[in-house]
């Protein structure tokens, strides 16, 4: 019958239930890591800690730990219950200096009692005797007297303290007199309040109440522990003297005893606890988006600022200078042979491949500081920056708690910082195709050499006709063709010719640079692009990631 009682008050948690909120808790502590307050984190390390310890122990065990302040009657509860006289009590020792343990039945509590700090010499066997016989129902209780929580000694409070971490159920016995304690109340059943159900207090000393007392003393004590917080306080009235309620304590036990569920239902209670508190912290509002728009304009605003429309253009007129050069008629590109390149003035000719390759390895500022002649951001350029990775860090901030708003904005704060000089090194990176020169050009000028050199052969050939007309001397042969002489087919076909493939060649040449500055705009795009991702974005999606993790994983941790 106490069986159906109890189903009904908790739900009943597998093993595996329990390891699933505590690998739950774990992961939202080290997703919390860093953002969330350190001391809960702590708390909750702590307590998956605790629990994975306490799990690998035997199952079959219940420690039941009795606590309360000195002279309540813990000894003397211990010794009743245990039908042995081994605590000692009251006068004839002022304290139980160290915790006793007594052990019902065969399991082997060696483990665990190692693991609450239980020396050897403090542990005893129950052994059934004749007039005991129901002693079997108590197999695999581990019941502890613990020294008294207001003791004067600090060692003895911190053995408490430590004590009322790891049982899997605690027994507070209080008095008449002290069960009101704020002491009592403040420091370890408010907190607890989630422990309701592997928690009972036994209200010792009843043997000096009269009836009408017993009643209002029970209600009042019930009635303080609600308002802690408990939802459903177990009390008992006991008089270790008269033997009063110890029926009622020994049922309570014998039933957590056989349903072996304390231990769980106390860490579940551990990991409800600090989980809760963690999530009143950590929130539970829908993970921000970043905004792909936003993202865009920020490209758009670090374009700007790192002067890419100047950068491009002038791969564009250095590829036509360069295209003219190589490919043009030689007398008139000769005129323009001293005008200077235009990437050779910005200083962002020198990368070559492997120079840009080094650079990508080992981020040296060489390139960078050769670069500085492209025109600085102006305070707009600035101010437009600023803004767009305002835009993101406020949207991807939006409607988060404190530490988590807190922790995207000086995430993104602190990548920000490197942005301008990340700015330069990503145009440094940058191939922008420098002196490559395509194939055609070279074949190009091997053409327009020959077309100039007949061109030329033609005008030597006339002035040689001219100066022996002058000289008067024989007519030399001049060979014709269709009435046309060979020479003046030369030197003007030589010319007409050269022009139209200078003409032909400018023309694809304006093509190629078209296509060559919209690579290199592209490129820089990529690589500006990378720079938003690393040093704006990737900021914030780590942080709206560990809090997607840190608010999922409370959310099967509280389960
Ligand atoms: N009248 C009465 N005296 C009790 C009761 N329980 C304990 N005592 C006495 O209270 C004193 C302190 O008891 P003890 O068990 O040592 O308390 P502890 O400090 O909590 O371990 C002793 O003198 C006990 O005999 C009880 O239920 N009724
Ligand atoms: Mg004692």
């Amino acid at each position: 019958m106490t069986e159906t009682v109890d189903t009904v008050e908790a739900p009943v948690r597998g093993e595996t239930d329990v390891l699933k909120k505590i690998d739950a808790l774990e992961a939202a502590a080290k997703a919390g890591n860093g953002r969330l307050d350190p001391v809960v984190l702590t708390e909750a390390t702590q307590i998956v800690e605790r629990s994975g310890q306490r799990l690998r122990m035997s199952g079959e065990l219940t420690v039941v730990a009795l606590a309360g302040a000195t002279g309540s009657g813990k000894s003397s509860l211990f010794n009743a219950l245990t039908g042995l006289d081994l605590a000692a009590i009251g006068t004839r020792r002022p304290t139980s200096s160290m915790p006793l343990a007594c052990v019902w039945g065969e399991e082997p509590a060696g483990e665990v009692l190692s693991w609450l700090g239980i020396p050897r010499r403090h542990q005893v066997q129950h052994r059934s005797s004749l007039e005991d016989a129901r002693a079997e129902d108590l197999d695999g209780l581990v019941l502890l007297d613990i020294p008294d929580h207001d003791s004067t000694e600090v060692e003895h409070r911190l053995i408490v303290d430590r004590l009322v971490e790891l049982v899997d159920m605690l027994v507070w016995v209080v008095d008449p007199q002290k069960y009101a304690d704020a002491a009592l109340h403040n420091r370890y059943i408010k907190p607890y309040a989630s422990h309701s159900g592997v928690m009972a207090f036994a209200l010792n000393h009843i043997d000096k109440l009269t009836p009408d007392q017993r009643k209002s003393c029970l209600d009042d004590l019930e009635r303080l522990l609600k308002s802690d917080g408990l939802k459903s306080p177990i009390v008992v009235a006991t008089s270790a003297v008269s033997g009063d309620g110890l029926e009622e304590v020994r049922d309570l036990l014998v039933k957590r005893v056989s349903n072996k569920r304390s231990a769980r239902e106390r860490l579940t209670a551990d990991v409800d606890r600090v989980a809760d508190r963690m999530a009143s912290q950590c929130g539970n509002a829908k993970t921000p988006k970043i905004d792909e728009a936003d993202v865009s304009e920020l490209v758009d605003a670090l374009s700007d600022a790192s002067a890419l429309p100047v950068l491009v253009d002038a791969v564009q007129r250095s590829y036509l200078q360069r295209a003219r050069a190589a490919t043009g008629w030689p007398l008139t590109k000769w005129l323009g042979r001293f005008r200077p390149d235009p990437m050779r003035r910005l200083h962002v000719d020198q990368v070559s491949r492997e120079q840009g390759k080094a650079l990508r390895k080992s981020a040296s500022n060489e390139v960078a500081i050769a670069r500085s002649s492209l025109p600085a951001a102006t305070p707009v350029q600035r101010a437009r920056m600023d803004a767009a990775v305002r835009t993101i860090t406020t949207k991807a901030a939006e409607g988060l708690s404190r530490p988590w708003a807190d922790s995207v904005r000086s995430a993104i704060r602190r990548r920000e910082e490197s942005l301008g000089d990340e700015l330069d090194q990503a145009v440094a990176r940058t191939d922008l195709g420098g002196t490559n020169n395509p194939g055609w050009w070279g074949a190009a000028r091997i053409v327009q050499w020959l077309l100039f050199a007949i061109t030329l052969g033609g005008g030597v050939w006339l002035a040689a006709l001219l100066v022996t007309r002058i000289a008067n001397l024989s007519d030399p042969p001049l060979p014709e063709w269709n009435g046309i002489p060979y020479a003046w087919i030369m030197l003007v076909g030589g010319a007409v010719l050269g022009l139209a493939v200078s003409f032909v060649c400018r023309v694809f040449a304006t093509n190629g640079a078209a296509r060559r500055s919209r690579l290199v705009a592209d490129a820089l795009r990529t690589e500006l692009e990378k720079v938003a991702d690393s040093h704006v974005v990737a900021a914030a999606r780590e942080e709206l990631d560990a809090y997607t993790t840190c608010r999922d994983s409370l959310a099967i941790a509280r389960d």
